[in-house]
C-alpha cells in the first residue's frame, strides 16, 4: 500500500477504501492525501458513478439543506447562494505565476507562492467536521482522444450533485487509466456556512488557478461558476493544455441545424456569458450537444468537436414559453433539476421573465423576500436573481444530438462569434476567410458586462473569442494558435459573426427580437452549403433581403419587411470606425505578442470602411452593395 493511501485509511470506510484502491494511481492518492491534510474534514466519500453513490450524493445534498427538495414528486430541488455570491467572481480569481512572468496585463495574476500561501492558509481545516467528496470526472467523451480527466475534492454536497448533472462520470476511467495518466485537479471548500447552508465569509474569497501544478482552488463560495471545478476553472487549465498541444478549447455551444433534405451542419458558438448562448443552442427543431464548452481538434484536416459536459448550468432568467420553449418544458416537466437563486413559494420555484406574474413574497437568496424588499444600500431586491440558473442533464432534453457520445465529435461546418454590440456589427455576416472571421469577429467581440460575474454591469469591454475571463495563456498567442489552427485545415469551418443586441440609431431600441436568431442560423446553415448568394460589405457578407424574407417566413411564420432588414443591415461607418479604433488600442495596450496580421486584418477593414464611405456615406443601405455569389 503507498503511504498516502495508508494516510487515508482512517477517515475512509472499508467500501471507500476500496473505490480508491483500485484506482492504480499515486497521484490521485497523494492529492487527495495532501487536501485532506490541509482541509481536515472528518470523514471522506469517495464517489465511483454507481447509482448507489450517485443517490447518496443526491440524498446528502438535500439531508444537509444545500438544496431543499421543493415539490418532492417533481424530482426538482433549489439551491441558494449567498447575497455576494451570485455570480463569477473577477476580482478574486486569479492566475498564480513565478516571480518575473507575466500572461498578459490584460489577465489578473498574482505571485503563485504568495497566493498559494494565501489559498492554502485559508483552506487550513476549512471541512473539519464536514464530509470531503471526491468527485472522478471524464471531460469530454469517454474512451477519446478528447477526452481529460479531472479530479476534485470538495465539501459540498450541492456541487457533487451539480457534476453529476453537468458532467460525464470519470471513475471507471481513471481505473483503466493506470499509474501514469494525467489529470486536472481541484479542491473547493464553501468554507463557514451559515443556518441555512450559505457560504458567509465572502470578503476571503479566492479562485486561484496553479497551472504548474494543474490545480485550482476555491474556497468560501458556492456559486457553481466557482465552485463545480470542472466547468469553468478545469476549462482555464484545458486551454493551457490544448495551446501546448495544437488544438482548442473554447467558450462555445455546440449544435446541429437541419437544412434542405433533412440534412444536419454542425456550429460551434462563442458567446460571452449572458449574450444568448444557451438559447441559441436550444433553439427548437435543431439538435443540442452543448451550451457552453468545447474541445476542437484536427482530425483527418477537418474540424471535429465535441462538448466537454454533458448538461446545462443554464441561465433561467427570461426562459419563457415563448422565447424559449424547449427548455421551459423541461423545466416545468418532472425531472432531476437543481434551481438556483429562483424565488420559492409554495413548492414551485419563479424567476424573473418566466411569462407569467411573480408572487408578492416567498424565499429567495436574500432569505424571506416580499415584494419591495430592500438591501443594504436600499436598493430593491428582485424576487429572483438575475443570475438564477438551472442544473440538468442533456439526456432530459428531447431534442439532444445523437452524436453527444462519439468519441470522434462532430464535424463543423461553421463557427459564429457573437457579443452584446449594440452600435457597430450587423445581426448575422459572414467572414472573407478563415483569417478575416478570426480577428474581426473573434479576437474583436466586444460586449458589455452582464450579471454572469459580479459587478457593475453594462460596461463595454473587449472579450476575445469569449474567453476573456477564463483565457490562461498570453492573448497574443491564443489568437495565433486560432489563426493557425484553421490554416491547417483542408475543410474550414466557415466563420460568421453574429449580433442580437443591435439597437436603433438614435432610440436605443433593440432592432431585432428573441426568435430571430433561429433566422440567422438557418441562413448561416445554406451558407456553410453555398445555396444562397451574399452581399459582399466592409466587415463581411451580409444575408440578401429575399433570402431573409423566405426564411423569415419558414421558421418563424412573419412577413419580414424591407424597412427593418434596411435598419438592421444598414452598414454605420462611423462606429465601426470606432470599433476598429478600440481593439487596436486594447491589443496596443495590453497584449505585446499580437500577431501583426491582426492590425493588418483591421486595417483593411477600415480602409474598406473609408472607401465605401466615400462613395455611400456614413450609413450604408445594404442595397448599395453588389450581389456577391458564392463563398
Ligand atoms: C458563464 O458565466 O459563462 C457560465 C456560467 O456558463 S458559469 O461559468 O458556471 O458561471
Ligand atoms: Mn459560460
Amino acid at each position: 500500500m503507498n503511504p498516502y493511501l495508508e494516510a487515508l485509511q482512517p477517515k475512509l470506510s472499508q467500501a471507500d477504501f476500496q473505490k480508491l484502491s483500485t484506482i492504480d494511481n499515486p497521484n490521485v492518492h497523494e492529492f487527495i492525501a495532501k487536501e485532506s491534510d490541509l482541509c481536515r474534514p472528518e470523514k471522506i466519500f469517495v464517489c465511483s458513478d454507481s447509482a448507489e453513490d450517485i443517490a447518496y450524493v443526491r440524498k446528502q445534498a438535500v439531508t444537509t439543506r444545500e438544496e431543499q427538495a421543493i415539490l418532492t414528486e417533481t424530482g426538482h430541488t433549489v439551491h441558494f447562494d449567498g447575497e455576494q455570491d451570485q455570480g463569477r467572481d473577477r476580482q478574486n480569481t486569479k492566475y498564480l505565476v513565478p516571480k518575473g512572468i507575466s500572461l498578459s496585463k490584460a489577465l489578473n495574476q498574482m505571485d503563485r507562492q504568495e497566493g498559494l500561501a494565501e489559498v492554502r492558509g485559508l483552506m487550513r481545516d476549512s471541512m473539519m467536521g464536514k464530509t470531503m467528496i471526491v468527485r472522478f470526472i471524464s471531460l469530454g467523451p469517454a474512451d477519446s482522444i478528447f477526452t481529460i480527466l479531472g479530479l476534485q475534492c470538495t465539501d459540498s454536497w450541492y456541487v457533487a450533485h451539480s457534476e453529476d448533472l453537468l458532467y460525464r462520470p470519470g471513475y471507471e476511467q481513471f481505473v483503466k487509466a493506470g499509474p501514469k495518466s494525467d489529470f486536472l485537479r481541484v479542491v473547493h471548500s464553501a468554507g463557514k456556512l451559515d443556518d441555512d447552508m450559505v457560504s458567509v465569509e465572502h470578503e476571503k474569497k479566492r479562485i486561484y488557478i496553479d497551472h504548474m501544478d494543474n490545480t485550482i482552488y476555491s474556497v468560501n463560495t458556492q456559486y457553481a461558476g466557482n465552485s463545480v471545478g470542472f466547468k469553468k476553472l478545469a476549462f482555464r487549465l484545458a486551454i493551457r493544455k490544448a495551446s501546448s498541444e495544437g488544438w482548442l478549447a473554447e467558450h462555445m455551444l455546440l449544435m446541429g441545424v437541419l437544412g434542405p433534405g433533412g440534412r444536419k451542419t454542425y456550429f460551434a458558438g462563442a458567446f460571452p456569458s449572458a449574450c444568448g448562448k444557451t438559447s441559441t443552442a436550444m433553439l427548437p427543431g435543431e439538435t443540442i450537444l452543448g451550451d457552453d464548452i468545447a474541445y476542437i481538434r484536427d482530425i483527418d484536416s477537418a474540424a471535429r468537436a465535441v462538448n466537454v459536459e454533458s448538461g446545462i448550468f443554464g441561465i433561467i432568467q427570461d426562459v419563457n414559453a415563448k422565447d424559449d420553449a424547449l427548455i421551459y418544458q423541461v423545466l416545468t416537466s418532472p425531472g432531476e433539476i437543481i434551481f438556483s437563486n429562483v424565488l420559492v413559494k409554495d413548492g414551485r420555484p419563479y424567476w424573473l421573465g418566466m411569462g407569467q406574474e411573480l408572487p408578492k413574497d416567498g424565499v429567495n437568496y436574500t432569505g424571506t423576500w416580499y415584494d419591495g424588499k430592500k438591501d443594504e444600500s436600499l436598493i430593491e431586491i428582485p424576487a429572483a436573481s438575475k443570475n438564477a440558473r438551472y442544473a440538468v442533464a442533456l439526456k432530459a432534453l428531447e431534442n439532444v444530438d445523437p452524436e453527444l457520445d462519439n468519441p470522434m465529435g462532430v464535424e463543423l461546418g461553421g463557427i459564429m462569434y457573437g457579443g452584446r454590440d449594440a452600435k457597430a456589427y450587423v445581426p448575422v455576416q459572414q467572414s472573407f476567410s478563415w483569417e478575416h472571421g478570426i480577428i474581426a469577429y473573434g479576437a474583436s467581440l466586444e460586449t458589455e458586462t452582464t450579471f454572469a460575474t459580479i459587478g457593475k454591469e453594462g460596461i463595454p469591454e473587449i472579450n476575445m473569442m469569449s474567453i476573456q475571463d477564463f483565457i490562461s495563456i498570453p492573448l497574443g498567442k491564443n489568437v495565433h494558435n486560432n489563426l493557425d489552427f484553421g490554416r491547417k485545415l483542408k475543410k474550414q469551418p466557415t466563420i460568421f459573426g453574429v449580433n442580437y443586441f443591435l439597437k436603433e440609431v438614435g432610440n436605443g431600441k433593440y432592432l431585432n427580437s428573441p426568435q430571430d436568431k433561429h433566422v440567422w442560423i438557418k441562413w448561416m446553415e445554406l451558407r456553410v452549403h453555398n445555396e444562397v448568394d451574399a452581399l459582399k460589405t466592409p466587415t463581411g457578407y451580409i444575408p440578401k433581403y429575399d433570402d431573409l424574407h423566405d426564411i423569415f417566413k419558414q421558421v418563424l411564420g412573419k412577413n419580414y419587411s424591407k424597412e427593418d432588414y434596411i435598419k438592421q443591415f444598414t452598414i454605420r461607418i462611423p462606429e465601426n470606425l470606432a470599433k476598429i479604433e478600440r481593439v487596436q488600442r486594447f491589443y496596443q495596450e495590453n497584449v505585446t505578442d499580437t500577431p501583426l496580421e491582426l492590425f493588418g486584418i483591421l486595417y483593411l477593414q477600415r480602409q474598406r470602411l473609408m472607401d465605401a464611405r466615400e462613395k455611400f456615406g456614413d450609413y450604408i443601405s445594404p442595397e448599395n452593395f453588389e450581389k456577391y455569389v458564392g463563398a
